[in-house]
């Protein structure tokens, strides 16, 4: 496999490693089947090369007169390797993945504050986002500040306002889980059907970390919340974008809503809030209030700028739905995907994630011909509720055109729309929220782009 745009590794197959008779009589259903398929349809690759799937970074493998690669040592084989003394204390990927970043997008009007980063989601594994790989959306640029001089005041229905530092903050009991947060706005311009090139620019509005941090409800017990009056908090954060939201006060009696120091074991990175942010699992990303400085109890929603002119969603009848949160089920396959080629036919991996707002994923199902027929794709553990899941199936590719989808289904029964199927109920003009189901054509070239089948 091999992405054009920009990242992914290559998958190259030896020549002539497919013997497609023999696979297309194979039935994969146990694990041994499964291992089966895997091994007859690598079983035409030369005898004795070890691995056949090469990575782009290789040189190409010579099938006759030996491997260079296996029959020299290297010179890390056989030289003195680094001091631990000659890095900088902090580890960083190696050279050669240089080319897995965040970006900006090509489509998006470029201004000199640059104000969203995706997060690349073709070259990730598993269910976490590195860190440093996190998407970024700033509504007024980010900064890095001083963790001693910042504070967390809680005021309005409360027996007696408070004021934290992040010490006292960090002495309560605390929590550690993985969520998902996904921007509003992911998949934001595919609703006017453009046709975005990557998965990284079609849905890297979307991460996934173990938070830490103290639940909510703690905060408002302290300082002596009126829980039964009070049925919003509004979350405020120290930057300039005057970034505020209202958060039901059901969700924080859940004890779902934290305040997090934490992020995938380490404090939170500057871009993603650091040194506090609000974590509500399931909502959208804009609710997860960075820099957070401020959360006031109150007894109605606020109705603040960015709920009432931002964040709602223009729906066909001409009015705008207004506090709707709740990133519902949704999937995408991320190899094969838009800008990668298929460089052989043969096996492949098809691989991609899945999260729900409501709860857990169920299911994932996908079709390889456009929606017609549907296999049930194995999902990794963990499956845990809020989070992305992990999905992957065999696939041989016949070297036809195919049009790969990915459908999602979560605890509560609900199943991903079909791009017919959202419209008919919100529009073309919503923006938010949505979460179609997505097609990827793979040509008969290798090459796979983004298109929408109704
Ligand atoms: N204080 C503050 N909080 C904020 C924002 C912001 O600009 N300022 N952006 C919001 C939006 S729209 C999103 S999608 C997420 C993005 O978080 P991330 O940059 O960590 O990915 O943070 C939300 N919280
Ligand atoms: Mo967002």
């Amino acid at each position: 496999m091999k992405n054009e745009m920009d990242s992914g590794r290559v998958l190259k197959a030896p020549e002539g490693f497919l013997n497609r008779d023999a696979i297309q009589t194979v039935v994969h259903e146990s694990k041994q089947g499964r291992r089966d398929f895997i091994r007859k349809a690598f079983a035409t690759a030369a005898a004795g090369v070890a691995a056949p799937i090469v990575l782009a970074q290789s040189n190409p493998v010579p099938l006759s007169g030996g491997d260079p690669n296996i029959l020299n040592l290297p010179e890390h084989s056989v030289g003195l390797g680094q001091s631990v003394a000659s890095d900088s204390g902090y580890g960083k990927p190696s050279k050669y993945e240089s080319n897995v970043q965040r970006r900006q997008s090509p489509g998006l009007t470029q201004t000199n504050q640059a104000s969203v980063s995706f997060a690349p989601l073709q070259s990730l594994f598993g269910i976490v986002t590195p860190s440093g790989l996190h998407f970024e959306r700033h509504h007024q640029g980010w900064w890095d500040i001083d963790p001693s001089k910042h504070r967390l005041m809680i005021n309005g229905m409360v027996k007696s306002p408070k004021v934290f530092t992040l010490d006292e903050i960090m002495r309560l009991p605390s929590v550690s889980r993985f969520h998902f947060m996904e921007c509003g706005a992911n998949t934001a311009v595919d609703w006017g059907n453009v046709a975005v090139p990557t998965v990284q620019y079609t849905h890297g509005m979307l991460s996934c970390s173990e938070f830490t941090g103290v639940p909510l409800i703690t905060l408002l017990e302290l300082a002596g919340a009126d829980l039964t009056k009070g049925k919003f908090v509004l979350a405020e954060g120290a930057d300039g974008s005057s970034m505020t939201r209202t958060i039901p006060m059901s969700l924080i009696k859940s004890g779902e809503v934290f305040v997090a120091y934490g992020q995938n074991g380490e404090m939170l990175r500057p871009e993603q809030g650091y040194p506090l942010r609000l974590v509500v699992p399931g909502i959208q990303g804009v609710s997860w209030v960075k820099y957070l400085r401020r959360l006031e109890v109150g007894d109605q929603p606020y109705g603040t700028k960015d709920e009432a002119v931002h964040y709602i969603d223009l729906q066909p009848s001409g009015l705008h739905r207004q506090y709707s949160g709740i990133q519902e089920c949704k999937s995408v396959v991320t190899t094969p995907s838009g800008g990668q080629v298929l460089l052989d036919k043969g096996f492949y991996n098809i691989t991609g994630l899945a999260w729900s707002g409501r709860g857990k994923i169920k299911r994932v199902d996908v079709s390889v011909d456009g929606g017609r027929n549907w296999r049930t794709a194995r999902l990794e553990s963990p499956i845990l509720s809020k989070a992305l899941s992990r999905f992957n199936l065999d696939w041989i590719w016949d070297g036809k055109p195919a049009i790969i989808q990915s459908r999602a289904t979560d605890e509560t029964g609900f199943v991903q729309p079909t791009y017919q199927q959202l419209r008919s109920v919100r529009g073309t003009r919503s923006i938010y929220h949505n979460n179609a189901i997505q097609s990827w054509l793979v040509q008969e070239s290798g090459e796979v782009k983004n298109v929408q089948v109704s």
